[in-house]
C-alpha cells in the first residue's frame, strides 16, 4: 500500500515536472516543507510552560498562529494603548523554532475591545485604521501573513457582507484595512480569512468576488485563508474551490482546520491535507490547536494528538498525504511599493515640524506624518498640508482633520498633543488620487 503510494506519486511528479519529493519525512512541518509548505498550529502564550506541549510543537510545526494573543481586545485594550506582551510571547516562539508567524487577526467583529464596540462612523473607522497600522508595524517584517479582516461574509444563501460595526463604517472599510496593513508592512502577505468558505456556496463566492474585484483594482490581498472548522465531512468541492481563488492570484491557505472526531475523522484530514497538495498555490495548512484538550471545541476531540499528546490516526493520515508529495508551491513574496522617507528637520525651540512618507499605488495612497517637537516640546500641534489637484482625504488616524481637498490641516487627538523636547509622533491619513509632495508647515499649541 506504501509502494503503491510512492510509486503513483513518483509517476505524477514526473509527468507534471514540477517535483514534489517522494521522500518521506517522519514530522507534519518537514514533510510540508519538501513541496514548499508550511504545517502550523494555533497556540497559545499560556500553555508554552507545558513541556508536553512546547515538545510537540517544536518538534512537528514550521508555522504559528496566536489563537488570541495578537486580536484587537488584546492589543489595545484602551484606545492608543498598544500591550504586544503575549503577542511577542508568540512571536519569538515561533522565531526560535524558525518557523513562519500567521499574525490573526487585525479586524474582526468579535473580540473587539469595549471602547471599539462602542464607537460607529468616522470615529470607529480612523480607530481600526490605526489599529491596523500600529499592530502591523510593531511586527513589520517579522509576519508572514496577516489575517487582515476576518469573518467579514454573513452565513447563509445571501453571499453578502456581515452587518457589523465596521461594516457600517462603510462597504469600503475592508480595502481600506488591506491599504493600511501594506503601507505598515509590504513584506507582509495579507489575506482575507472566513469559516463555511469550504467549499463552493453561496458565502465562498461572495469572498471571491471581492477577492476578483480587489485584484482587478490594485487592492493589495495576497491570500485568503480557509477556517475549515469541518465536522463529520467534507465538501466534495473542497479542492476545486481552493483552485478557483487561486486561478484569481492569490495564495490559498488552510488557517484553522480542526474536525470532529467520528468514524472519518482521519479519512477527513487526510482530504483537506491531499486538497492543499494538489494546488500549487495552497501555501499550507494550520491546525487550530495542537492537543484535543487545547482545543476550543470542547469535548469533539477534532485535533491530531490527544490529550496526553499521543499521535491519533489522524496525525498519520495527514502525515502520509504529506508525504505523498504534489506540486510545488512557488512561494511567490507580495509585491512591496517602496516607502520613501524625507529628511527631517531639527525644529526650533518652542515649535514643530512635520515630514511626510508616502505609500502609493495607482489611484490611492496612505501617508504618514511625523510631527517632531524642537527642544522645548510642544503641548498642542496643527499641521498643514496641500494635496495635489485630484487627491481627496478618506480617512485619518491619530488627528483630526479639516477638509479633505486642497490644503488640509491636522489636529492633535487627546493622547498624542505632548511631544517631549526632541521627541516625535505620528498620525496617519489614506486618500484617494496622487499623494503630497510639498513640505507640510507644523504650528505648536
Ligand atoms: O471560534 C473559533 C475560531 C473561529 N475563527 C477565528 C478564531 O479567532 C476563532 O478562535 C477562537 C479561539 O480559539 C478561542 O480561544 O476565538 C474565540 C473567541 O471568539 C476564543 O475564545 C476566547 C473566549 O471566548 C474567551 O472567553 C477567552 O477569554 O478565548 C479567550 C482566551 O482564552
Amino acid at each position: 500500500m506504501l509502494l503503491a503510494t510512492a510509486v503513483t506519486g513518483v509517476v505524477f511528479a514526473a509527468s507534471v515536472a514540477v517535483i514534489g519529493t517522494a521522500d518521506a519525512a517522519s514530522t507534519l512541518g518537514a514533510s510540508a516543507a519538501q513541496t514548499g509548505r508550511y504545517f502550523g498550529a494555533a497556540i497559545a502564550a499560556g500553555k508554552l510552560g507545558d513541556a508536553t506541549y512546547t515538545g510537540i510543537l517544536n518538534r512537528e510545526f514550521n508555522a504559528v498562529t496566536p489563537e488570541n494573543e495578537m486580536k484587537w481586545d488584546a492589543t489595545e485594550p484602551s484606545q492608543g494603548r498598544f500591550t504586544y506582551t503575549n503577542g511577542d510571547r508568540i512571536l519569538n516562539q515561533g522565531i526560535s523554532m524558525g518557523a513562519k508567524i500567521r499574525g490573526h487577526a487585525l479586524l474582526w467583529h468579535q473580540q473587539q475591545p469595549s471602547w471599539a464596540q462602542g464607537l460607529s462612523g468616522s470615529a470607529l473607522r480612523s480607530a481600526a485604521l490605526n489599529h491596523v497600522t500600529q499592530v502591523a508595524t510593531h511586527y513589520r517584517g517579522k509576519i508572514y501573513a496577516w489575517d487582515v479582516v476576518n469573518e467579514a461574509f454573513a452565513d447563509g444563501g445571501s453571499g453578502a457582507r456581515r452587518d457589523s460595526n465596521l461594516q457600517r463604517t462603510g462597504n469600503d472599510w475592508i480595502e481600506a484595512a488591506f491599504r493600511a496593513a501594506r503601507a505598515a508592512d509590504p513584506g507582509a502577505k495579507l489575506c482575507y480569512n472566513d469559516y463555511n468558505t469550504d467549499g463552493v456556496n453561496a458565502k465562498s463566492t461572495g469572498v471571491y468576488n471581492m477577492v476578483k474585484d480587489f485584484k482587478s483594482r490594485g487592492v493589495p490581498i495576497d491570500c485568503v485563508g480557509f477556517q475549515s472548522h469541518l465536522g463529520t465531512s467534507i465538501p466534495g468541492d473542497y479542492q476545486s474551490n481552493l483552485q478557483r481563488f487561486a486561478d484569481l492570484g492569490v495564495e490559498v491557505q488552510i488557517t484553522e482546520l480542526d474536525v470532529a472526531q467520528g468514524g472519518n475523522q482521519a479519512t477527513i484530514y487526510a482530504a483537506v491535507t491531499r486538497a492543499c497538495m494538489a494546488v500549487s498555490r495552497c501555501g499550507g495548512i494550520t491546525v487550530w490547536g495542537i492537543r484535543d484538550s487545547d482545543s476550543w471545541r470542547t469535548g469533539e476531540n477534532p485535533l491530531l494528538f490527544d490529550a496526553s499528546g499521543n499521535k491519533k490516526a489522524a496525525y498519520t493520515s495527514v502525515l502520509n498525504a504529506l508525504n505523498a508529495g504534489g506540486p510545488t508551491n512557488p512561494t511567490t513574496p507580495p509585491p512591496t511599493t517602496p516607502v520613501t522617507s524625507p529628511p527631517t528637520s531639527n525644529p526650533p525651540s518652542g515649535a514643530c515640524a512635520a515630514s511626510v512618507s508616502l505609500n502609493s499605488w495607482s489611484g490611492g495612497y496612505v501617508a504618514t506624518v511625523r510631527v517632531t517637537a524642537g527642544s522645548a516640546g510642544v503641548n498642542g500641534w496643527t499641521v498643514s498640508l496641500p494635496l495635489p489637484s485630484g487627491s481627496a482625504l478618506t480617512s485619518t488616524w491619530n488627528a483630526t482633520n479639516t477638509g479633505t481637498t486642497g490644503t488640509v490641516t491636522f489636529h492633535n487627538v487627546s493622547y498624542n498633543g505632548q511631544i517631549a523636547a526632541g521627541g516625535y509622533t505620528e498620525f496617519g491619513f489614506q486618500g484617494t488620487g496622487a499623494g503630497p509632495t510639498a513640505t507640510p508647515g507644523c504650528a505648536a499649541g
